[in-house]
Order: structure tokens, then C-alpha cells, then sequence
């Protein structure tokens, strides 16, 4: 009977020792950030930006919002940068806050997501 408490008990430290390994593993520090999107049109979009941003390393989060055309993405500060994110969206064929979309993956895009002035 001593020898099942105890091994118990030597399961729950080890048990409590690793959830604490693993509350203290992750000391890299996050950061958000802010990304103007002046050419998002419609749901699509923001589905393709929102899986581009997701496949960058160090990206935790991204939310998009279709009304504000803004993204908001959470990151990891030593994995990754604004300057990483912005070229990953440009690179799918959309304006990025100061950088311009990739024309060729611009002019892949769906009709729907094509700004309709032509100054594309
Ligand atoms: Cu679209």
C-alpha cells in the first residue's frame, strides 16, 4: 500500500514538473503588428492574407478586419519583424502599409479582388 502512495506521488511531481518546464519555455517576447491593407476587397482576401500571415514563422495570431483594412498579427520578436510580415502579404498581391503588392501575384488574383480603379 506505501509503495502505490508513493509511486503515486513521484507520478504528480513529475507530472507538475513538466507543466512547469513547459509554463517557462516560451520566454521569447511577442509583439503586434499593426498592418494597413488599402487594396483588401472582399472575404477572399482576407482569407488569403489571414493564411499567408498564419504560415510565417514566428506568427502566433493574425486578425483581419475587411471594413478598417487592417491587420493585426501577433508575433514572436525574435523569429520574425513588421518588415518579414509586410513582404509576405506583398508577396500574395496586396499592398503591405508602405510596400507595394507583387504584380505578378496581383495579377493572379481572383476579378473580385482586383481594385476596380486602374491604377494597377
Ligand atoms: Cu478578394
Amino acid at each position: 500500500m506505501r509503495t502505490t502512495i508513493t509511486s503515486a506521488l513521484s507520478v504528480a511531481v513529475i507530472f507538475l514538473g513538466s507543466l512547469a518546464q513547459i509554463s517557462c519555455s516560451s520566454q521569447s517576447e511577442a509583439g503586434v503588428a499593426e498592418i494597413k491593407l488599402p487594396t483588401v476587397q472582399c472575404e477572399a482576401c482576407v482569407m488569403k492574407i489571414t493564411s499567408t500571415l498564419k504560415k510565417e514563422t514566428g506568427v502566433k495570431d493574425v486578425n483581419v478586419d475587411l471594413q478598417k483594412k487592417l491587420a493585426k498579427v501577433s508575433y514572436l520578436k525574435d523569429k520574425t519583424d513588421l518588415d518579414k510580415l509586410e513582404s509576405a502579404v506583398a508577396l500574395a498581391g496586396y499592398d503591405a502599409n508602405s510596400k507595394k503588392a507583387d504584380k505578378k501575384a496581383y495579377k493572379g488574383l481572383p476579378g473580385c479582388c482586383k481594385v476596380s480603379d486602374k491604377k494597377h
